[in-house]
């Protein structure tokens, strides 16, 4: 059912130099500033400690929502192509990694695009595959810890971005079931695409609409946590966490405007910038997720959704297990329905 879906470290994408070694991520250099030296200082000592951030976005909502400009506007790179699917009848899954390095931090980057999401008619099966591609990268990952497979790149989905129609009115029925079901898989973050189209009267009262269906249908989205310290990081934070569902717009042209280069979208009656917070909150959305928590994205999924995972294979696993030769084997039902024997390494 996925399509293409896993790029291992070795295997990235063409247009990404690979720097002349097979083994290593292909390494791509932002068109400007990513702002990775925004990290926190705690946080940007851990990066280059550990060398590398891997992060995992996913990307949710029906066709030509601007998922792919917004990307490529958040991280200045091209990782995601502009193609207009034709009412594809299932969701597939796209993977694409890229290793993007700023000042001597890493970030290894994967966007999972879903193609096909919410454009049929019958959109009953559309969270299948996705719910699949998720528990699969726990699969694998616990697969590693339990020494049963070769390290693989890790594609634990971090955080997905759920593109909402601006449609100024409320949720629809699929972004309300597809929320709820996957909040208890994955960190999901709610943003308004194509902001620029509602004024920001409509924008207020759409976001507020949004928070009240999220509220009554009882959907946990991903919580910003508070910054604590600095007084002007703890403004900037609440403010900023006080813009979910975010009103986003990306754009793939660069205009000046006194002298500045800047994203933006040209309009016969004037110019929506990308990264101006009075026209959108693309900016509260990038500093949020790549400045100030990436940390705490990465370790709510390691602590949290992995290890809820975790926990349930581990229970359905020990209920099958069997002894042989004094080595502890398992049986275990994999994506393909078929059972699978595992030995679990005691020692
Ligand atoms: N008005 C407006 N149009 C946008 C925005 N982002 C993208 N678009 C346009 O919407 C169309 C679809 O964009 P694309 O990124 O391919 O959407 P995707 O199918 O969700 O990946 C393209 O013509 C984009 O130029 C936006 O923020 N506002
Ligand atoms: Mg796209």
């Amino acid at each position: 059912m996925y399509s293409s879906y896993l790029f291992l470290r070795n295997d990235l994408p063409e247009t990404i130099e690979n720097n002349g070694n097979e083994d290593q991520p292909k390494i791509r250099k932002p068109d400007s500033s990513l702002g990775l030296t925004n990290l926190p200082i705690e946080l940007s000592r851990r990066a280059l400690q550990k060398k590398d951030f891997i992060l995992t976005i996913m990307v949710v909502g029906k066709s030509g929502l601007g998922k792919s400009t917004l990307i490529n506007s958040m991280f200045l790179t091209d990782i995601c192509e502009y193609v207009a699917s034709i009412a594809p009848k299932t969701v597939s899954i796209e993977a694409k990694s890229v290793s993007l390095r700023e000042n001597g931090i890493n970030l290894l980057l994967t966007i999972v695009d879903t193609p096909g999401f919410g454009d049929s008619i019958d959109n009953t099966n559309c969270l299948i595959p996705i719910i699949e591609f998720l528990e699969k990268q726990h699969d694998n990952h616990l697969k590693l810890e339990l020494g049963h497979s070769t390290p693989v790149c890790d594609l634990r989905v971090h955080c997905c971005l759920y593109f909402i129609q601006p449609t100024g009115h409320s949720l629809k029925p699929l972004d309300i079931q597809f929320m709820k079901t996957l909040s208890n898989k994955v960190n999901i973050i709610p943003v308004i695409a194509k902001a620029d189209t509602l004024t920001p009267e409509e924008r207020t009262e759409f976001k507020t609409q949004i928070m009240k269906d999220i509220t009554e249908n009882d959907i946990k989205i991903y919580e910003f946590p508070n910054l604590l310290g600095d007084i002007e990081e703890y403004k900037q934070n609440k403010l900023f966490k006080s813009k979910v569902p975010f009103a986003v717009m990306g754009a793939n042209t660069v205009i000046e405007i006194n002298g500045k280069k800047v994203r933006a979208r040209k309009y016969a009656w004037g110019t929506a910038e990308v990264e101006n917070l009075e026209h959108c909150d693309f900016v509260a959305l990038k500093s949020m997720l790549l400045h100030k928590h990436l940390q705490d994205v990465i370790d709510v999924t390691d602590n949290v959704f992995y290890l809820d995972y975790k926990r349930n294979k581990l229970a359905q696993i020990l209920s099958s297990c069997n002894v042989f030769e004094s080595k502890l084997f398992c049986r275990i039902q994999n994506k393909e329905n078929s059972e699978e024997q595992i030995e679990i390494k005691t020692e």
